[in-house]
């Protein structure tokens, strides 16, 4: 009863279009802040130069990736060309360094998951995170940014289904629910799943790109220029798009046995992945598979009460998207 309902977009979806680009261009950083990032990622480039010459950084997450709205904070990962064992030592040292450069709240977080130094820049106002040695996360950065140059319409759902989430509380790893680079993983996934397709499986095409990072190969295809056409035959629209991506997380998608793969560009089992039973703390009630780190299911943060936080979440915004006369504000309700 509920997929019959449920197959048959409203009437009306293309009266959403409008409002709802409306809402993805106000989110859109304007150019100034992009102009504020490099400013500040200059000034700790050459602050890290100075006592690490060989040294890089780079920018990863939603201000490198294309996935970031207006006033995000930056993150920026130091690398250096050999292993680290005290990651400790040198973020103390830099939270040293930054902090007598007059940068504001420097703190080194170095007990978290992924050991930081955090610090707000007075002359852009501009908060940043700096991890060491991160590599995969500079990666699966670009792995995103590649595919968001393939179609507009992929920025666009995945926008709205960020600022939805954050909305919704349901943005909040600490907390059980999922993280920006999960809803991300989750629209490219949608996309690639649509008839025609409006994405390519680019880890399934020729390797025009190859790294090995921490003995796991990435590769994929990366001239996405050549790809600008893909989803030309798909005529779908962001809103039929977010009505679609909301009633698969609802009604559609198969939480008990199914994993997305962005990797693969399709759905695989849970019991290939040997993700059907709880192992520690992972419980796989929700799985999305990392492109590169494939043993990494992003949804292992969702725990038993999370996950029905998170299905409420998609049933309520699609039955929003189905039947509210004003989806566009109520949608963004906040929680
Ligand atoms: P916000 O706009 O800040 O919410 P974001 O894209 O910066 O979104 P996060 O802050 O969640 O996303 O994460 C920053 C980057 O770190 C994104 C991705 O490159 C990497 N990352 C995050 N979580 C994971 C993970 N579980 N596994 C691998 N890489 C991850
Ligand atoms: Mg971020």
């Amino acid at each position: 009863r509920m997929l019959k309902r449920q197959m048959m977009c409203r009437g009306d979806i293309h009266r959403l279009n409008a409002p709802l680009l409306a809402i993805y261009e106000s989110l859109i950083p304007p150019e100034e802040e992009r102009t504020k990032q490099k400013q500040l990622l200059a000034l700790l480039e050459k602050l890290v130069c100075k006592e690490w010459p060989k040294a890089q950084l780079f920018l990863y997450g939603s201000c490198a990736n294309s996935f970031g709205v207006s006033k995000s904070d930056i993150d920026v990962c130091l690398v250096f060309n050999e292993d680290i064992n005290d990651k400790s030592e040198i973020l103390l040292k830099l939270a040293d360094i930054l902090q007598s450069d007059n940068l504001q709240n420097v703190q080194a977080l170095t007990r978290a998951r992924v050991p930081i130094v955090k610090l707000m820049d007075p002359a852009t106002g501009i908060s940043c995170d700096i991890c060491i040695n991160n590599v995969l996360a500079v990666v699966n950065t670009k792995l995103l940014r590649d595919y968001a140059k393939i179609d507009a319409r992929l920025r666009q759902l995945a926008f709205i289904v960020k600022h939805w989430a954050k909305s919704r509380g349901v943005n909040e790893t600490y907390r059980g629910t999922l993280s920006s680079y999960a809803y991300v993983l989750m629209c490219i996934h949608f996309l690639q799943q649509r008839r025609p397709a409006i994405l390519p499986c680019l880890q399934g095409m020729e390797k025009t790109y190859n790294v090995s990072v921490d003995n796991i190969e990435c590769a994929y295809f990366d001239k996405v220029e050549q790809l600008s056409n893909f989803g030309s035959s798909n005529k779908e629209t962001v809103a039929q798009l977010v009505w679609g991506f909301f009633n698969y997380w609802a009604y559609g998608h198969d939480y008990a046995n199914s994993v997305i793969s962005v990797r693969t560009g399709s759905i695989i089992s849970k019991q290939e992945k040997e993700w059907t039973r709880r192992v520690g703390n992972d419980r796989h009630l929700i799985c999305i598979e990392d492109p590169f780190e494939i043993s990494h299911d992003l949804g292992r943060v969702v725990d038993k009460f999370s996950i029905r936080v998170v299905r409420e979440e998609f049933e309520r915004a699609a039955d929003i998207m189905q039947y509210d006369p004003n989806p566009c504000v109520k949608l963004f309700e906040p929680y």
